[in-house]
């Protein structure tokens, strides 16, 4: 590393992929500052450092998860002798929120003293390219300021779009103001079926809201379809209404204080409108690059993101990008922490380790969740053709689910695999209790070259629902009737 800069890596975003980067840097020796910013939503919301997932995704969203679901549990607990004597049971909205920002609040603070710790500079402003080596950035009494970095990793993610229409970002809010929100969201409209928008109408309808989703097109784009619409199919049963094929052209509000939402029915053509107290706009995210002055360090975006190549380089070889800025990768925090992590290796300890972006497991956190990991059915009928692979499938009845008598109707498995020799998994998929929880490990043995025959030579842990995967025995093409008998 040489000495000709202020910096040996400066990077822009103190996010998950960010901060990853740059404190395994300073492990190995390098000069290393970090800036991370946050522009206010429309709606005024800010945050501290850290990024999405602890500020405004994953950890919010998780406890707000956590919170519908104990809500399910009281009743539950009802069916198994508890005593509750309160049956009016309602959560306090307020003090849920106040629960989840204090944890944010606690997390952000560790963060801060980590950082400190472990002597990465950190920097609360934007920071803007002058050219290929050098940053500028106002400081908080408003003064101009430059710096120089010999490499530079933008790691500055994304924040949730508005539609271009009437009213959105007047009366609209998005998953960046939810998990702080100050008023009780009511009649909620969400808007997108991908899974943000899934997992906000869960939680709200959970906490006893009538959330309503509206789809565009499809629910889950990129997800195994039957999933999909399985887990679509769920949502329904447990009282969520979805608009399909609509799309929102205007949002006003009314004397009453409530929105007049408009929109046009796609398949009728029909304009309707509905009347709601909240509507969530959950359309997709944009790559935070406009704020960056790209174009002076000549790097190339690709929309609002910026493509790399395997060695998360971009078109100027001293600068990368990691995390939910980069072009067509996975948007999830574990992904942007080990790419930020490995990233650093490579330069600064002498490692040729890549990331690996194939085979990432995730999980939809909807009451049932769906998690899954490796490919679609449809990807491996495209990629081998529907006569090289075999689906083994089940429905299962979750033990814990007997005594409250709760719907097993959605309980559902299945493996996608090669048809021949001993049946290398490809893609594996689980809708049921902790669903995240029973992919990961299962995730590692797909990394591992996981068979048909090693997954039915596995012993069960019994009685969980993970065991139901060493269970599989019925196969799509059988056509035999994957409902358990008793
Ligand atoms: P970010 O975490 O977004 O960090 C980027 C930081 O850079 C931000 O603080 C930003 O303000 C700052 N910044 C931007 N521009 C500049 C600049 N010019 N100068 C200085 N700072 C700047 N992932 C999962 O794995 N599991 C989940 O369950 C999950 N749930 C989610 C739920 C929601 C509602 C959302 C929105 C996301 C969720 N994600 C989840 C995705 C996850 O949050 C992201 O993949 C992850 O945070 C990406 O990390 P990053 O480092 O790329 O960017
Ligand atoms: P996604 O996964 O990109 O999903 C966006 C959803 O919103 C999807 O259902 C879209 O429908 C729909 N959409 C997109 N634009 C519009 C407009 N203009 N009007 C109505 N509906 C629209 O975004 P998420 O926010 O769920 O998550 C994005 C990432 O953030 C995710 O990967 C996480 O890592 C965090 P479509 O299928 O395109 O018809």
């Amino acid at each position: 590393v040489s000495r000709k800069h202020d910096y040996d890596l400066v990077v822009l975003g103190g996010g998950s992929g960010g901060l990853a980067c740059a404190k395994e840097a300073v492990e190995y020796g390098a000069r290393v500052l970090c800036f991370d910013y946050v522009k206010p939503t429309p709606a005024g919301t800010k945050w501290g450092v850290g990024g999405t997932c602890v500020n405004v995704g994953c950890i919010p969203k998780k406890l707000m998860h956590q919170a519908s679901l104990l809500g399910e549990a009281v009743h539950e607990a009802v069916a198994y002798g508890w005593n509750v004597n309160d049956r009016d049971i309602k959560p306090n909205w307020k003090k849920l929120i106040q629960s989840v920002q204090n944890h944010i609040k606690s997390v952000n603070w560790v963060t801060r003293v980590d950082l400190r710790d472990k002597q990465v500079e950190y920097v609360n402003s934007m920071g803007a390219f002058v050219d290929a080596h050098t940053i500028e950035y106002r400081t908080k009494q408003g003064e101009r300021k430059q710096l120089s970095a010999e490499n530079v990793v933008i790691a500055v993610g994304g924040r949730p779009r508005y539609p271009l229409i009437p009213g959105a970002i007047e009366f609209g809010i998005t998953s960046d103001d939810i998990f702080s929100y100050e008023t009780e969201p009511g009649r909620t409209l969400v808007v997108g079926a991908g899974y943000v928008g899934l997992e906000c109408a869960c939680f709200l309808k959970g906490l006893g809201y009538e959330p309503t989703v509206m789809v565009r097109s499809i629910v889950l784009r990129g997800f195994d379809r039957q999933m999909s619409e399985l887990l679509a199919a769920m949502m329904t049963d447990r009282g969520i209404p979805f608009l399909n094929t609509c799309i929102p052209t205007a949002v006003q509000r009314q004397a009453n204080g409530s929105l007049l939402v408009k929109y046009l029915n796609t398949t009728t053509q029909k304009e309707e409108s509905g009347v709601f107290d909240t509507v969530l706009w959950a359309i997709g995210r944009k790559g935070l690059t406009e704020d960056l002055n790209l174009v002076a360090a000549g790097v190339k975006t690709v929309n609002d993101k910026i493509a790399v190549d395997h060695t998360e380089a971009t078109n100027v070889p001293h600068i990368y990008a990691v995390g939910d800025i980069i072009y067509g990768r996975p948007e999830l925090t574990p992904v942007a922490i080990l790419s930020g992590r490995l990233l650093a290796r490579r330069l600064f300890a002498g490692s040729k380790q890549l990331m690996d972006y194939t085979d990432v497991a995730t999980t939809v956190f909807t009451p049932l969740e769906y998690s899954c990991v490796g490919m679609s059915e449809e990807m491996a009928i495209e990629k081998l053709g529907a006569e090289n692979i075999e689906v083994f499938h089940g429905y299962y009845k979750p033990t814990e689910f007997f005594i409250p008598q709760k719907s097993v109707r959605y309980c559902y498995l299945k493996a996608v695999a090669e048809v021949s020799g001993d049946q290398k998994i490809l893609g594996l998929h689980y809708m049921g209790p902790v669903a995240g929880e029973v992919i990961q490990g299962f995730a590692a043995a797909l990394k591992s070259g996981l068979t048909v025959k090693t997954l039915l030579n596995t012993v069960g842990i019994h009685p969980t629902t993970a065991e139901e995967f060493t269970r599989l025995s019925i196969t799509k093409r059988s056509g035999r009737d994957p409902t358990p008998a008793s």
